[in-house]
Protein backbone atom coordinates (compact mmCIF):
# COMPACT_ATOMS: atom_id res chain seq x y z
CA UNK A 1 0.00 0.00 0.00
CA UNK A 2 2.53 2.45 0.70
CA UNK A 3 3.92 1.74 -3.03
CA UNK A 4 0.89 2.97 -4.02
CA UNK A 5 1.15 5.73 -2.28
CA UNK A 6 4.75 6.81 -3.64
CA UNK A 7 3.29 5.92 -6.94
CA UNK A 8 0.58 8.89 -6.59
CA UNK A 9 3.10 11.37 -4.73
CA UNK A 10 5.36 10.95 -7.87
CA UNK A 11 2.56 11.17 -10.36
CA UNK A 12 1.04 14.39 -8.67
CA UNK A 13 5.02 15.83 -9.26
CA UNK A 14 5.07 14.88 -12.74
CA UNK A 15 1.69 16.48 -13.29
CA UNK A 16 2.25 19.75 -11.15
CA UNK A 17 5.41 20.41 -13.51
CA UNK A 18 4.08 19.67 -17.03
CA UNK A 19 3.05 22.59 -18.87
CA UNK A 20 1.44 22.67 -22.11
CA UNK A 21 2.09 25.56 -25.13
CA UNK A 22 -0.30 23.98 -27.81
CA UNK A 23 -4.12 22.33 -27.89
CA UNK A 24 -2.00 19.25 -29.20
CA UNK A 25 -0.27 18.66 -25.88
CA UNK A 26 -3.48 19.75 -23.53
CA UNK A 27 -4.83 17.05 -25.70
CA UNK A 28 -2.27 14.33 -24.85
CA UNK A 29 -2.73 15.06 -21.58
CA UNK A 30 -6.10 14.52 -21.24
CA UNK A 31 -5.34 10.85 -23.04
CA UNK A 32 -2.94 10.36 -20.94
CA UNK A 33 -4.09 10.65 -17.76
CA UNK A 34 -7.68 11.04 -17.91
CA UNK A 35 -8.46 9.23 -21.37
CA UNK A 36 -10.94 5.53 -21.04
CA UNK A 37 -6.95 4.25 -21.17
CA UNK A 38 -5.46 6.64 -18.81
CA UNK A 39 -3.38 5.92 -15.63
CA UNK A 40 -6.08 7.87 -13.45
CA UNK A 41 -8.66 4.79 -14.53
CA UNK A 42 -5.60 2.65 -13.99
CA UNK A 43 -4.71 3.60 -10.43
CA UNK A 44 -8.44 3.73 -9.50
CA UNK A 45 -8.30 -0.27 -10.77
CA UNK A 46 -5.64 -0.38 -7.23
CA UNK A 47 -9.00 -0.12 -5.19
CA UNK A 48 -9.00 -3.66 -5.44
CA UNK A 49 -5.94 -5.13 -3.90
CA UNK A 50 -6.56 -2.66 -0.90
CA UNK A 51 -7.58 -4.49 2.21
CA UNK A 52 -11.31 -3.76 3.48
CA UNK A 53 -10.24 -1.58 6.52
CA UNK A 54 -8.60 1.22 4.77
CA UNK A 55 -10.76 1.19 1.37
CA UNK A 56 -12.58 4.13 2.73
CA UNK A 57 -9.09 5.75 3.22
CA UNK A 58 -7.63 5.54 -0.10
CA UNK A 59 -10.32 5.84 -1.83
CA UNK A 60 -10.78 9.28 -0.60
CA UNK A 61 -6.99 9.35 -1.52
CA UNK A 62 -7.87 8.59 -4.92
CA UNK A 63 -11.07 10.83 -5.38
CA UNK A 64 -8.56 13.96 -4.42
CA UNK A 65 -6.15 12.09 -7.12
CA UNK A 66 -8.50 12.36 -9.70
CA UNK A 67 -9.39 15.53 -9.01
CA UNK A 68 -6.54 17.02 -9.15
CA UNK A 69 -5.69 15.82 -12.31
CA UNK A 70 -8.79 16.97 -13.75
CA UNK A 71 -8.27 20.64 -12.02
CA UNK A 72 -4.82 20.62 -13.94
CA UNK A 73 -6.58 19.62 -17.38
CA UNK A 74 -9.09 22.33 -16.92
CA UNK A 75 -6.20 25.01 -16.44
CA UNK A 76 -4.15 23.80 -19.49
CA UNK A 77 -6.81 23.79 -21.47
CA UNK A 78 -7.58 27.11 -20.46
CA UNK A 79 -4.49 28.61 -20.61
CA UNK A 80 -4.65 27.11 -24.53
CA UNK A 81 -7.77 27.86 -26.02
CA UNK A 82 -6.41 30.92 -28.02
CA UNK A 83 -3.55 28.26 -29.36
CA UNK A 84 -3.36 26.28 -32.58
CA UNK A 85 -2.88 22.35 -32.53
CA UNK A 86 -0.22 21.82 -34.69
CA UNK A 87 3.15 22.65 -34.81
CA UNK A 88 2.60 25.31 -32.13
CA UNK A 89 1.57 27.40 -34.84
CA UNK A 90 -0.17 30.63 -33.37
CA UNK A 91 -3.64 31.11 -34.48
CA UNK A 92 -6.41 34.09 -33.20
CA UNK A 93 -9.73 32.14 -33.10
CA UNK A 94 -11.01 35.47 -32.05
CA UNK A 95 -10.20 36.95 -35.56
CA UNK A 96 -13.58 37.67 -37.87
CA UNK A 97 -13.85 34.80 -40.63
CA UNK A 98 -13.17 35.45 -44.40
CA UNK A 99 -16.45 36.18 -45.61
CA UNK A 100 -18.40 34.37 -48.09
CA UNK A 101 -19.55 36.57 -50.66
CA UNK A 102 -23.10 36.07 -51.38
CA UNK A 103 -24.43 35.99 -55.03
CA UNK A 104 -27.05 37.89 -56.73
CA UNK A 105 -29.79 37.35 -59.11
CA UNK A 106 -29.40 38.93 -62.66
CA UNK A 107 -31.94 42.10 -63.00
CA UNK A 108 -33.29 40.07 -66.28
CA UNK A 109 -33.94 37.10 -64.03
CA UNK A 110 -35.03 39.52 -61.54
CA UNK A 111 -37.72 41.02 -63.81
CA UNK A 112 -38.39 38.35 -65.57
CA UNK A 113 -39.43 36.41 -62.36
CA UNK A 114 -41.70 39.40 -61.53
CA UNK A 115 -43.32 39.39 -65.35
CA UNK A 116 -44.13 35.38 -64.72
CA UNK A 117 -45.32 35.46 -61.27
CA UNK A 118 -47.53 38.08 -62.37
CA UNK A 119 -49.56 36.82 -65.31
CA UNK A 120 -49.19 33.15 -63.32
CA UNK A 121 -51.57 34.72 -60.53
CA UNK A 122 -54.11 35.48 -64.26
CA UNK A 123 -53.84 31.44 -64.52
CA UNK A 124 -51.54 31.51 -67.12
CA UNK A 125 -48.80 28.81 -67.18
CA UNK A 126 -45.38 28.50 -68.12
CA UNK A 127 -43.94 26.75 -70.95
CA UNK A 128 -40.32 26.88 -72.75
CA UNK A 129 -39.18 25.53 -75.95
CA UNK A 130 -35.58 25.07 -78.14
CA UNK A 131 -33.66 28.25 -79.12
CA UNK A 132 -32.49 26.00 -82.58
CA UNK A 133 -36.26 26.02 -84.54
CA UNK A 134 -37.05 25.48 -87.72
CA UNK A 135 -38.75 27.52 -89.77
CA UNK A 136 -42.01 26.84 -89.73
CA UNK A 137 -42.78 27.33 -86.04
CA UNK A 138 -40.66 30.60 -85.72
CA UNK A 139 -41.77 32.06 -89.12
CA UNK A 140 -44.20 29.82 -91.41
CA UNK A 141 -47.10 29.23 -88.59
CA UNK A 142 -47.07 32.95 -87.94
CA UNK A 143 -47.77 34.04 -90.68
CA UNK A 144 -44.87 35.66 -91.75
CA UNK A 145 -44.79 35.53 -95.75
CA UNK A 146 -41.90 33.93 -96.99
CA UNK A 147 -40.39 37.43 -98.48
CA UNK A 148 -40.59 38.48 -94.98
CA UNK A 149 -37.82 41.26 -94.15
CA UNK A 150 -37.40 39.05 -90.67
CA UNK A 151 -37.04 36.07 -92.72
CA UNK A 152 -33.54 37.90 -94.31
CA UNK A 153 -30.22 36.59 -93.76
CA UNK A 154 -29.58 40.32 -92.56
CA UNK A 155 -32.00 39.95 -89.53
CA UNK A 156 -32.22 36.13 -88.51
CA UNK A 157 -29.31 33.56 -87.31
CA UNK A 158 -29.51 30.93 -89.82
CA UNK A 159 -27.56 27.31 -88.52
CA UNK A 160 -24.59 27.72 -91.34
CA UNK A 161 -24.40 23.88 -91.69
CA UNK A 162 -28.23 23.76 -92.26
CA UNK A 163 -29.88 26.75 -93.16
CA UNK A 164 -33.24 24.48 -92.59
CA UNK A 165 -32.61 25.91 -88.66
CA UNK A 166 -32.28 28.90 -87.41
CA UNK A 167 -32.03 30.56 -84.00
CA UNK A 168 -35.18 31.61 -82.57
CA UNK A 169 -36.41 34.88 -83.35
CA UNK A 170 -39.62 35.43 -81.13
CA UNK A 171 -40.58 33.03 -78.18
CA UNK A 172 -43.78 32.56 -80.73
CA UNK A 173 -42.55 29.35 -81.85
CA UNK A 174 -42.62 27.77 -78.12
CA UNK A 175 -46.65 28.96 -78.36
CA UNK A 176 -46.68 27.44 -81.78
CA UNK A 177 -45.59 23.77 -79.74
CA UNK A 178 -48.05 24.34 -77.35
CA UNK A 179 -51.00 24.99 -79.51
CA UNK A 180 -49.38 21.74 -81.51
CA UNK A 181 -50.00 19.59 -78.63
CA UNK A 182 -52.86 20.91 -76.46
CA UNK A 183 -56.00 22.24 -77.83
CA UNK A 184 -57.78 25.59 -76.51
CA UNK A 185 -58.22 26.56 -73.79
CA UNK A 186 -54.39 27.95 -73.90
CA UNK A 187 -53.28 30.24 -71.28
CA UNK A 188 -49.88 30.10 -71.22
CA UNK A 189 -46.24 33.11 -71.27
CA UNK A 190 -43.53 31.82 -72.73
CA UNK A 191 -40.28 33.29 -71.28
CA UNK A 192 -36.63 32.80 -73.26
CA UNK A 193 -34.07 34.45 -74.96
CA UNK A 194 -34.42 35.45 -78.63
CA UNK A 195 -31.79 36.25 -81.22
CA UNK A 196 -31.73 38.83 -84.00
CA UNK A 197 -28.57 39.97 -86.40
CA UNK A 198 -28.07 43.14 -85.15
CA UNK A 199 -25.04 45.37 -84.62
CA UNK A 200 -24.35 45.96 -80.84
CA UNK A 201 -25.02 48.90 -79.56
CA UNK A 202 -26.39 50.17 -76.24
CA UNK A 203 -29.59 49.92 -77.80
CA UNK A 204 -29.47 46.67 -79.74
CA UNK A 205 -28.29 43.27 -79.79
CA UNK A 206 -27.79 39.86 -80.90
CA UNK A 207 -29.57 38.55 -78.69
CA UNK A 208 -32.42 39.61 -75.64
CA UNK A 209 -35.48 38.17 -73.36
CA UNK A 210 -39.13 38.39 -74.13
CA UNK A 211 -42.00 37.33 -72.48
CA UNK A 212 -44.55 36.22 -74.93
CA UNK A 213 -48.74 35.30 -73.87
CA UNK A 214 -51.21 33.50 -75.70
CA UNK A 215 -54.80 33.15 -74.58
CA UNK A 216 -57.13 31.38 -77.04
CA UNK A 217 -60.43 30.18 -75.87
CA UNK A 218 -64.51 30.90 -76.90
CA UNK A 219 -65.13 34.48 -76.48
CA UNK A 220 -61.84 36.35 -75.66
CA UNK A 221 -61.84 39.98 -77.04
CA UNK A 222 -59.76 42.43 -77.22
CA UNK A 223 -61.44 43.64 -73.96
CA UNK A 224 -59.60 41.20 -71.74
CA UNK A 225 -56.75 41.70 -73.89
CA UNK A 226 -56.44 45.45 -72.83
CA UNK A 227 -57.67 44.25 -69.29
CA UNK A 228 -55.06 41.98 -68.81
CA UNK A 229 -51.90 44.04 -69.74
CA UNK A 230 -53.61 47.19 -67.41
CA UNK A 231 -53.88 44.61 -65.03
CA UNK A 232 -50.23 43.75 -65.70
CA UNK A 233 -49.17 47.29 -65.40
CA UNK A 234 -50.63 48.66 -62.54
CA UNK A 235 -48.89 45.51 -60.71
CA UNK A 236 -45.19 46.30 -62.39
CA UNK A 237 -45.25 49.27 -62.23
CA UNK A 238 -47.71 51.07 -59.58
CA UNK A 239 -51.39 51.93 -59.18
CA UNK A 240 -50.61 56.13 -60.03
CA UNK A 241 -49.25 54.10 -64.37
CA UNK A 242 -51.19 55.13 -66.94
CA UNK A 243 -51.51 53.15 -70.10
CA UNK A 244 -52.51 53.72 -73.88
CA UNK A 245 -53.38 51.36 -76.59
CA UNK A 246 -51.81 52.69 -80.41
CA UNK A 247 -52.71 50.20 -83.30
CA UNK A 248 -49.77 48.86 -84.62
CA UNK A 249 -48.78 46.22 -87.47
CA UNK A 250 -47.75 42.64 -86.91
CA UNK A 251 -48.85 39.54 -89.18
CA UNK A 252 -49.32 37.13 -86.83
CA UNK A 253 -51.83 39.36 -85.15
CA UNK A 254 -54.81 41.24 -86.30
CA UNK A 255 -56.22 43.71 -85.10
CA UNK A 256 -52.94 44.49 -83.21
CA UNK A 257 -51.61 47.60 -80.93
CA UNK A 258 -48.82 48.75 -78.83
CA UNK A 259 -49.27 49.48 -75.77
CA UNK A 260 -47.07 53.03 -74.23
CA UNK A 261 -47.09 53.90 -70.36
CA UNK A 262 -47.17 56.99 -68.48
CA UNK A 263 -43.13 57.76 -68.28
CA UNK A 264 -41.96 56.61 -64.73
CA UNK A 265 -39.03 59.42 -64.91
CA UNK A 266 -41.13 62.34 -65.51
CA UNK A 267 -44.52 60.99 -63.88
CA UNK A 268 -45.81 62.11 -67.83
CA UNK A 269 -44.42 66.01 -68.03
CA UNK A 270 -41.77 65.10 -70.55
CA UNK A 271 -37.96 63.94 -70.45
CA UNK A 272 -35.52 62.02 -72.30
CA UNK A 273 -36.16 58.36 -71.78
CA UNK A 274 -39.96 59.64 -73.51
CA UNK A 275 -38.58 61.90 -75.60
CA UNK A 276 -40.70 64.70 -74.35
CA UNK A 277 -44.25 62.71 -75.34
CA UNK A 278 -44.61 61.64 -71.88
CA UNK A 279 -45.14 57.93 -72.77
CA UNK A 280 -42.82 55.23 -73.39
CA UNK A 281 -43.55 51.96 -75.21
CA UNK A 282 -43.51 48.65 -73.50
CA UNK A 283 -45.06 45.64 -75.38
CA UNK A 284 -46.71 44.70 -78.46
CA UNK A 285 -50.47 42.85 -78.80
CA UNK A 286 -52.97 41.97 -81.02
CA UNK A 287 -55.41 39.50 -81.13
CA UNK A 288 -54.30 36.03 -82.99
CA UNK A 289 -54.74 36.42 -86.57
CA UNK A 290 -57.14 33.95 -87.93
CA UNK A 291 -54.58 32.20 -90.34
CA UNK A 292 -52.16 31.21 -87.25
CA UNK A 293 -55.20 29.47 -85.46
CA UNK A 294 -56.18 27.63 -88.58
CA UNK A 295 -52.04 26.89 -88.90
CA UNK A 296 -53.01 24.59 -85.88
CA UNK A 297 -56.60 23.39 -86.79
CA UNK A 298 -58.20 25.54 -84.49
CA UNK A 299 -61.45 26.74 -85.69
CA UNK A 300 -61.47 30.26 -86.06
CA UNK A 301 -65.33 30.97 -86.07
CA UNK A 302 -65.67 29.48 -82.41
CA UNK A 303 -62.21 30.58 -80.83
CA UNK A 304 -60.43 33.53 -80.61
CA UNK A 305 -57.27 34.67 -78.80
CA UNK A 306 -55.07 37.57 -77.47
CA UNK A 307 -51.22 37.53 -77.76
CA UNK A 308 -48.72 40.06 -76.56
CA UNK A 309 -44.84 40.11 -76.36
CA UNK A 310 -42.17 42.04 -74.36
CA UNK A 311 -38.70 42.41 -74.37
CA UNK A 312 -37.56 41.95 -70.40
CA UNK A 313 -34.42 44.30 -71.23
CA UNK A 314 -36.84 47.20 -71.98
CA UNK A 315 -38.73 46.55 -68.50
CA UNK A 316 -35.79 46.10 -66.51
CA UNK A 317 -34.59 49.59 -68.43
CA UNK A 318 -37.87 51.35 -67.12
CA UNK A 319 -37.84 49.93 -63.66
CA UNK A 320 -33.90 50.39 -63.15
CA UNK A 321 -32.91 52.38 -65.53
CA UNK A 322 -30.16 50.43 -67.24
CA UNK A 323 -29.43 52.89 -70.39
CA UNK A 324 -27.21 50.82 -72.00
CA UNK A 325 -28.11 47.52 -73.22
CA UNK A 326 -24.65 45.90 -73.18
CA UNK A 327 -24.51 46.20 -69.46
CA UNK A 328 -26.68 42.87 -69.18
CA UNK A 329 -24.20 40.52 -71.09
CA UNK A 330 -20.66 41.87 -69.90
CA UNK A 331 -21.47 40.82 -66.50
CA UNK A 332 -19.47 43.33 -64.70
CA UNK A 333 -20.06 42.77 -60.66
CA UNK A 334 -20.67 46.49 -60.46
CA UNK A 335 -23.46 46.59 -62.78
CA UNK A 336 -24.58 43.11 -60.59
CA UNK A 337 -24.39 43.80 -57.47
CA UNK A 338 -26.40 46.97 -57.76
CA UNK A 339 -29.58 44.30 -57.79
CA UNK A 340 -28.85 42.75 -54.57
CA UNK A 341 -31.97 41.55 -52.48
CA UNK A 342 -34.59 42.31 -55.06
CA UNK A 343 -36.54 39.04 -56.01
C1 LIG B 1 -48.98 33.26 -81.38
C2 LIG B 1 -49.70 34.26 -81.97
C3 LIG B 1 -49.34 35.57 -81.79
C4 LIG B 1 -46.99 37.62 -79.95
C5 LIG B 1 -46.84 39.09 -80.12
C6 LIG B 1 -45.89 41.11 -80.25
C7 LIG B 1 -47.17 41.43 -80.58
C8 LIG B 1 -44.80 42.08 -80.17
C9 LIG B 1 -42.51 42.48 -79.69
C10 LIG B 1 -42.44 43.25 -78.42
C11 LIG B 1 -41.07 43.77 -78.26
C12 LIG B 1 -41.28 41.69 -79.80
O1 LIG B 1 -39.58 41.77 -77.85
S1 LIG B 1 -40.07 42.55 -78.90
O2 LIG B 1 -39.15 43.09 -79.83
N1 LIG B 1 -43.65 41.61 -79.75
O3 LIG B 1 -44.96 43.21 -80.49
N2 LIG B 1 -45.70 39.78 -80.00
S2 LIG B 1 -48.10 40.05 -80.53
O4 LIG B 1 -47.94 37.18 -80.85
C13 LIG B 1 -48.25 35.89 -81.01
C14 LIG B 1 -47.54 34.89 -80.41
C15 LIG B 1 -47.89 33.57 -80.60
C16 LIG B 1 -49.34 31.83 -81.59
Amino acid sequence: MEQLLQQIESYKKEISAFEASTADAVENFRIKWLGTKGLVKTIMGEMKNVPNERKKEFGQILNEFKLFVETKFQSLAENNSGLQTKDSELIDWSLPGDPIALGTRHPLSIVRNQIVSIFKRLGFAVAEGPEIEDDWHNFGAMNLPEDHPARDMQDTFYINQDPAWLLRTHTSSVQARVMEKQKPPIRVICPGRVYRNETISARAHCFFHQVEGLYIDENVSFADLKQTLYFFVQEMFGKDTKVRFRPSYFPFTEPSAEMDISCLICGGDGCNVCKHTGWVEILGSGMVHPKVLENFGIDSNKYTGFAFGMGVERICQLKYRVNDLRLYSQNDVRFLKQFTGAL
